[in-house]
């Protein structure tokens, strides 16, 4: 049975990926947060009573901040592979907390090689390092492939930089099995609530349903290569799986503006929605209603109306530097690991508003019957 690792195991492609891995028949061990509060939600599911026979998945309380920790993990699992997929993520956060996340996403990968390497397991121990299409940064090539040169353009970026060099240099210099997916943007229903992605389709579906007036974005202009985290958790592990240890970039080769992810969320409620103004004066207006469409979906056509702003920018949301255009080359993936998507965006589209049509269904329910619902993320 092989033994896989996955820092990061409550994120959303540490869930995916550890169902992925359990599936294949792999003991997974998962690295989690000590917090005030349960954080295992996108796990649950998963969740094995450690007193009963035949367990394959155990989690550890543990921090990439931590060195001791991560040796000691290490050391009791015995990791065929592991997945360093911990990191504090959130771009424009990173401009709030560069410190700590420089010491999570970049000296954090060091720790885990670090690690590797006392303990003596670099022979067989192979590393997967989530390296990022944020590494681009200020676009000097599109598409991006795994030959363009970097320019990082936040704290995050800068820290992942770290994070992919030390990875290419502890498998030069130590002959480990180390590798990067550069992975370009991914998303599914386990997306954390305050990337745009998810923001979008969360919001389109409580606006839907009278629960929210209005949209708050930044940037409507930047353009990302979007994916599903579904597809992508399966290309780091055949990263993992290749004779030689190389980096790879992993993307679907399509690219879309915030502004239409927008549009194409509402239209999947059956609600068609027109930009005009420019910059911080950009509104999104409601132009027309499929009326069946809403009562087909259980929707409450009664807050909707032609002419109403659902969308507005607000500067707050704009970042001190900003990435553009990200757009992947996933050339080497597709030939080298036969890696092929199997979502597109408006597949990718359809599933998170929908996922979030029922969840926010869930919330009107609960708010109808007197409960609180409010969550305060923005
Ligand atoms: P998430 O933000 O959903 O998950 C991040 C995970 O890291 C969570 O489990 C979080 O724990 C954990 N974590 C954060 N800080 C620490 C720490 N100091 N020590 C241990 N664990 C920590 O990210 P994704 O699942 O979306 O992304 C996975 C990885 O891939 C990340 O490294 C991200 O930077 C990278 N990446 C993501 C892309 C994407 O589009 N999703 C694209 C390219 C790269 P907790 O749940 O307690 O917060
Ligand atoms: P990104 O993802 O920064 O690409 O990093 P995010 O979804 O946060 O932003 C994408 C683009 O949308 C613009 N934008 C907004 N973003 C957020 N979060 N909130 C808003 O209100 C908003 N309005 C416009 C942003 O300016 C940006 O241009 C993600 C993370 O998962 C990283 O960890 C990962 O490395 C990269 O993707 C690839």
């Amino acid at each position: 049975m092989k033994v896989a690792l996955i820092t990061g195991v409550t994120g959303q492609d540490g869930a995916y990926l550890a169902e992925f891995l359990l599936k294949k028949g792999y003991f997974v061990h998962g690295l989690k947060r000590r917090s005030s509060l349960f954080n295992t939600e996108r796990i649950d599911h998963l969740y094995q009573d450690q007193h009963e026979n035949g367990v394959n998945f155990k989690l550890h309380f543990g921090d990439l901040t931590d060195s001791t920790n991560l040796i000691r993990i290490i050391q009791e699992v015995q990791p065929d592979e592991i997945y360093n997929l911990a990191a504090m993520s959130h771009v424009q956060v990173s401009f709030e907390m560069p410190e700590y996340t420089a010491n999570a996403d970049g000296l954090g990968t060091l720790r885990l090689l670090e690690a590797v390497r006392i303990l003596g397991l670099e022979k067989k121990t192979k590393i997967y390092q989530a390296s990022t299409s944020e590494l681009y940064g200020l676009v000097q090539a599109v598409p991006q492939s795994e030959s363009t040169p970097f320019y990082p353009r936040s704290p995050y970026a800068v820290a992942k930089i770290y994070g992919y060099w030390i990875t290419v240099n502890y498998r030069e210099a130590y002959g480990m099995f180390a590798c990067n997916g550069i992975l370009f943007n991914h998303e599914s229903p386990l997306r954390g609530e305050t990337f745009v992605t998810r923001k979008i389709t969360r919001a389109t579906s409580k606006i839907a349903l009278g629960l929210q007036k209005c949209l708050y974005l930044g940037n409507l202009s930047a353009q990302r290569d979007w994916g599903h985290a579904k597809d992508y958790i399966e290309a780091m592990w055949l990263i993992l799986q290749q004779d030689k240890a190389e980096d790879f970039v992993i993307a679907t080769g399509v690219t879309t503006t915030v502004r239409d992810f927008v549009k194409m969320s509402f239209a999947e409620l059956g609600i068609e929605i027109e930009f005009s103004g420019k910059d911080e004066n950009e509104k999104g207006v409601i132009i027309d209603i499929d009326q069946d469409l809403i009562l087909s979906l259980g929707l409450n056509d009664l807050y909707l109306k032609p002419g109403t702003t659902v969308v507005s920018v607000d500067p707050k949301y704009f970042r001190p530097t900003e990435v553009d255009l990200l757009l992947g080359d996933p050339t080497k993936s597709k030939t080298q690991l036969g890696w092929t998507p199997k979502y597109d965006l408006p597949m990718l589209v359809k599933e998170m508003v929908h996922a979030d049509l029922q969840l926010m269904k869930k919330d009107e329910y609960l708010k109808e019957g007197g409960f609180n619902t409010l969550n305060h993320f923005e």
